[in-house]
């Protein structure tokens, strides 16, 4: 499972904080340790307006740049910040994310194409996300045609179908893993990822719902997740589901975390 840290964005409270002061060590230190704990992405979200992202996305880019060699996922819908940033980054990382807006794909993908960039494609228009797999499956053709049009190769998307709150729709997980399941049969050679926490969204132990979701979605063949690898509850059950579904080959990984103790009960 390729694991993208979700940690530095600037919706979290502490982390707001720390970009309004400008304090490197507590962001720096945010790199260090989700990559330690497995992160082979790390998601960086300034979460503030747009005319104050850019500076705020640049300046978090290069405080992470610093600290750790893990390539970074720049999370913006903004195409001016994404464009602003991209020239920044020492190692070819990942656009979170473009979707099936024309003006949208117009901005992003020449940026993706342009720094090598792996890009996160949200399955949504400008009408909404759409209700049905089937209907999901159309964004995504319009979205992978526009990207081959752009010379970018399938293997460089990251579809996210999107999965909603089953506290309000109660069939968002089984939509979900029906995507993903299209998506495999018309794109073999096109990346799957998701994050966890809108499934639990407005219901009680958010954390034990997203624990079901992620090894659902891990049976289903899900390649990349969006979370908190410094929840070691949540990392060991992902060690664990990768080892019993044959995804870790001779167990190497869960040995690896087993002797770093990074699957013992806390
Ligand atoms: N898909 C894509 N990108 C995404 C998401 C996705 N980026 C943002 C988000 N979803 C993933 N990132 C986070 C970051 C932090 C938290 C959740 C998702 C988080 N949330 C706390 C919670 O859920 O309990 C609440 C916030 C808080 O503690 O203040 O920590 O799906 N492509």
């Amino acid at each position: 499972m390729i694991i993208i840290g979700e940690k530095i964005n600037g919706t979290l409270k502490k982390v707001a904080q720390a970009i309004q002061e400008r304090d490197a060590s507590f962001i720096a230190r945010l790199a260090e340790s989700q990559t330690a704990a497995g992160a082979a992405y790390l998601d960086v979200n300034a979460g503030t307006p747009p005319e104050q992202e850019m500076d705020d996305l640049a300046w978090l880019i290069q405080v992470v740049q610093d600290r750790v060699d893990t390539p970074i996922c720049v999370d913006s819908a903004n195409p001016k910040a994404l464009a602003a940033v991209l020239p920044i980054l020492k190692k070819p990382g990942m656009i979170n994310s473009v979707n099936g807006e024309p003006d949208r794909l117009e901005a992003v993908l020449p940026l993706a194409r342009r720094h090598q960039a792996k890009v996160i494609a949200l399955l949504m228009d400008e009408k909404g996300i759409p209700e049905t797999a089937v209907g999901r499956m159309e964004v995504a053709r319009k979205i992978a045609t526009a990207a081959r049009e752009q010379g970018i190769e399938d293997e460089q998307v990251y579809f996210d179908p999107l999965v909603m709150a089953i506290a309000t729709k109660p069939d968002a997980g089984r939509i979900f893993l029906e995507t993903l399941r299209l998506l495999k049969q018309e794109f073999p050679e096109a990346r799957t990822v998701s994050g966890l926490s809108n499934i639990s969204f407005g219901l009680p132990q958010r954390r034990l719902l997203n624990q079901a979701f992620l090894v659902a979605t891990m049976t289903a063949g899900l390649d990349a997740v969006i979370l908190d690898p410094l929840d070691t509850k949540l990392m060991a059950l992902l060690r664990a589901a990768e080892a019993v579904l044959g995804r870790d080959e001779y167990c190497v990984r869960y040995l690896r975390a087993y002797r770093e103790g990074r699957l013992a009960e806390s």
